[in-house]
């Protein structure tokens, strides 16, 4: 039985709820009476899928018939989140589902909260390309994700006595319905082994070992349902999943450590960010999900348009990040060792495929691997890379004025120290277009990092900044800001987000604005409630709510609004009886399970939050919240209900971010510094509607390059030198005096982040944010600004920028 949900009334749900008790009984196995909320899920999204699966089926036959040009996009991390709710919504079927549930009894909400979060990345990079695939979606463009399906995505993080604790997410222990196995589409990947040359001159590499790949798809389903991609994630598993002869020797484990170690290749997502992995098993994961995914473009290729040389023509790979860096030694080896081309025609048609992003600047986290390492596993595309680095190099030294020290700088391998390999040159290397995902970041990227590959290949370098999805960071996370700016624009916007720019005239608009405010009113109460169902937390829903709420990184700079918390704790109790504005401090993010300083700030959060939250003689003035288990399903609860977006950054080090967007789509006015995306923020929303503070870029890199003495700018601010000794002697970890010792001597010692350098400006903006507090009309003014303006910001302008200026498929 199929029914097909989107041409159902709303008031005639009855066939529909038919389907779901249909599907209950004869897919899940259960009847009504005993089914429990995971059976009503599995049935609900079995029975929507019914209805996406027509429609990926004819989105793939349009795109074969047209022989269209088909972008894929290459990342070891997407961070997907829920998807019931964005299917539904994308469909237009919310009401038609809630309806046919409610005739059963069952609350849709309550269905949609118990959906595992799948959180196959660890921050903004991955849900960069999330948002990515719903809009190649959305804009109706073939597009294929590929990455790996991680048996566990990021860890689950408990908060125990303040300290983070790590646990394994076991998202999949309910099955998975969105996700359908393929096991046509399986291919070996080797690693090891040697190279063998043959009487003809060509090459063959002979692996020592493989294992099998095997595609896993789940459906993207575009706004209105327009399209549906698919998100290609890989398994693995062992060619011979269980060795007999070993098993007959009684070698049990012997026997079963194929399936062991092909298991292990898909097991863990790596839970760091920018910060070096340097394990072997990373690398393999690299070169696992990067051949599978060529060898997948290649067969497809071949099997539609017959001729490898048209490939440039008919496929984009973009490279997110240089985590599939390999990839492009990877095509290399097909169209020579496979499709029998010489090297320069291959390398032409490698350049011409490839696009490169990317995401930081952060010298740790720019991956090079241990030349030994890579020639190991990876014999055939050690070659390759020498074969390629001597082309790139011959090309350098051809170009007037470039020294020695240039040289060595663009080669491919780093010769300073043990031998490695540099993957971002060999992304570089391999593209026809290295973008970056701000305009700041774009710049910096010419100046520092690329300098020398820049001035090699001059057009090479473009910026794209970055970009939100409104379908999930409005309309779904936010129903009623949705309805009321409908209510007050048309439907327009949600189709097209700059038509929000209709909404500037109602800022002035002193009924639209107390409306508006009753919204944030009431999405503040809602996690209020959660917080205090949650954690017990207390909080005041119109109290200003200030929230930090991202990846735990120092140069993030969570430190820097700690301190200034306790020193506003400070202020208030020295001085009760001024006018204060009450304020709700919100923090909530992940530390990398081997980052110490990251997880000491969470803890200092929580030591801080324990002693204001229990001091009467602040009251209801200020309350701090650290929320565990920050994943994409709580951002979508605290960001509609945010008043102020904290985005303080040492200048210079956020690539882009992207939270920023978020909250200033949501109505929240940003505190921040001019650092990656917040610059362009500041130009469309305007200077007035926006809280800049601090060092710029060039004063951060004049500063550390001339000097800078942290001591003396602690000792020459009072506020400043009160809080850090508070913190350094033990005010707010009695238990253990000497915990943040260490954490705050690293201010005086060299304060790499300049959190001292720009505390007082901070703070000074701070004051500035509760003097706007007090004039509410305002606050909805500017927030409102900040809504109407950043709809530039949707991934459908940052992806059609791709499709034209890079993909070509537009
Ligand atoms: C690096 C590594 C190094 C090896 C271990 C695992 C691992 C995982 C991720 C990374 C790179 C992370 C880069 C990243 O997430 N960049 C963020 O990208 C966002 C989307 O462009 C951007 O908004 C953020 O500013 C940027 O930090």
């Amino acid at each position: 039985m199929t029914t097909t949900i989107t041409t159902l009334h709303v008031d005639d749900t009855g066939p529909l709820a038919d389907a779901i008790v249909d599907t209950l009984v004869h897919r899940i196995g259960k009847d009504a009476a005993n089914a429990r909320p995971h059976d009503w899920l599995a049935a609900t999204i079995l029975t929507v899928r019914n209805d996406i699966i027509e429609r990926w089926m004819a989105s793939t036959r349009e795109a074969h018939a047209a022989g269209a040009k088909r972008v894929y996009y290459l990342s070891l991390e997407f961070l997907i989140g829920r998807l019931l709710r964005d299917a539904l919504s994308n469909l237009g079927v919310m009401a038609q589902v809630a309806g046919a549930l409610q005739s059963l009894g069952v609350d849709l909400t309550a269905l949609e909260e118990i959906e595992p979060d799948a959180a196959l990345g660890n921050g903004g990079l991955g849900r960069l390309a999330a948002c990515f695939m719903e809009s190649l979606a959305s804009l109706d463009l073939p597009a294929y994700g590929y990455g790996i399906r991680y048996v566990n995505g990021m860890f689950r993080q408990r908060i125990d006595d303040g300290w983070q604790v790590e646990l394994p997410e076991t998202w999949l222990s309910h099955g998975n319905p969105w996700e359908f196995e393929r096991r046509e589409s399986a291919y070996f990947v080797g690693f090891g082994g040697e190279v063998i040359g043959t009487e003809t001159g060509a090459v063959h590499w002979k692996p020592a070992e493989a294992v099998e790949a095997i595609a896993v798809d789940t459906p993207v389903v575009g706004w209105r349902g327009k399209r549906v991609n698919t998100l290609r994630l890989w398994t693995a598993q062992a060619i011979d999943p269980i060795r007999l002869d070993r098993f007959n020797a009684g070698d049990y484990t012997g026997a079963l450590a194929g399936q062991l170690a092909a298991e292990t290749l898909v097991r863990v997502l790596y839970p760091s960010d920018s910060s070096p992995a340097g394990q072997e098993l990373r690398l393999r994961q690299e070169y696992f999900f990067s051949s599978a995914s060529l060898q997948d473009i290649v067969r497809r290729h071949i099997q539609y348009f017959h001729d490898i040389r048209t490939l440039p023509d008919k496929a984009a790979i973009q490279l997110n990040d240089t985590h599939p860096a390999v990839s492009v030694a990877e095509l290399m080896r097909l169209l020579v060792d496979h499709h029998d081309l010489g090297f320069e025609e291959a390398w032409e048609i490698t350049r011409r495929t490839f696009g490169y992003t990317n995401h930081t600047l952060l010298p740790e986290a720019l991956e090079s691997w241990p030349l030994h390492l890579f020639e190991r596993l990876l014999p055939r595309h050690m070659q390759l890379i020498y074969a390629i680095n001597a082309k790139l190099l011959r090309e350098a030294r051809a170009v007037e004025g470039m020294d020695d020290r240039a040289i060595a700088a663009i080669s491919l391998i780093d010769e300073g120290g043990e031998r490695r390999v540099r993957m971002a040159n060999l992304a570089f290397a391999g593209s026809h277009s290295v973008n970056g995902v701000a305009a700041l970041h774009t710049e910096l990227m010419k100046k520092t990092v690329f300098a020398d590959l820049h001035r090699l290949y001059p057009t090479r370098i473009n910026n794209k900044t970055n970009g939100i999805t409104p379908r999930r960071w409005l309309q779904q996370c936010n129903p009623q800001l949705t309805a009321l700016i409908r209510e007050a624009i048309g439907p327009g916007f949600q189709d097209d987000a700059e038509k929000l720019i209709a909404l500037t005239e109602f800022a002035q608009d002193a009924n639209f604005r107390e409306r508006f405010l009753s919204i944030k009113r009431s999405n503040k109460v809602g996690l209020a409630n959660y917080l205090r169902e949650s954690s017990g937390l207390r909080v005041d829903p119109d109290a200003l709510f200030d929230v930090q709420i991202k990846r735990i990184h120092e140069y993030k700079r969570q430190l820097l609004n700690i301190i200034e918390t306790v020193a506003l704790y400070d202020q208030i109790r020295s001085h009760p009886e001024r006018d204060w504005t009450p304020r709700v401090k919100l923090f909530a993010g992940k530390a990398a399970s081997s980052y110490h300083n990251a997880k000491l700030v969470i803890k200092l959060a929580n030591d801080v939050a324990r002693r204001i939250n229990s001091d009467p003689s602040v009251g209801h003035l200020l309350k701090v919240g650290f929320i565990p288990n920050y994943n994409v399903s709580l951002a979508e609860k605290i960001i509609p209900a945010a008043d102020l977006s904290e985005q303080i950054s040492t200048a210079g080090m956020e690539a882009s971010g992207t939270g920023n967007m978020k909250f200033a789509l949501n109505g929240a006015l940003t505190i921040g510094t001019l650092d990656g995306a917040n610059v362009e923020i500041k130009e469309h929303v305007g200077d007035e509607h926006i809280v800049i503070f601090g060092l710029t870029a060039d004063e951060v890199a004049e500063k550390r390059r001339d000097g800078y003495d942290p001591r003396a700018v602690i000792e020459g601010s009072p506020e400043l030198r009160q809080a850090v000794s508070a913190i350094a002697s033990g005010v707010f970890s009695p238990d253990d005096p000497g915990r943040y010792a260490g954490l705050m001597g690293g201010l005086y010692d060299g304060d790499w982040f300049m959190v001292a350098a720009d505390f007082d400006a901070y703070a000074a903006a701070q004051r500035s944010v509760d003097a706007r507090w007090q004039d509410q009309a305002g606050w909805a003014t500017s927030a409102i600004h900040n809504v109407a303006k950043v709809g530039w910001f949707s991934s459908d302008r940052t992806i059609r920028q791709y499709a034209e200026e890079i993909w070509n498929v537009m």
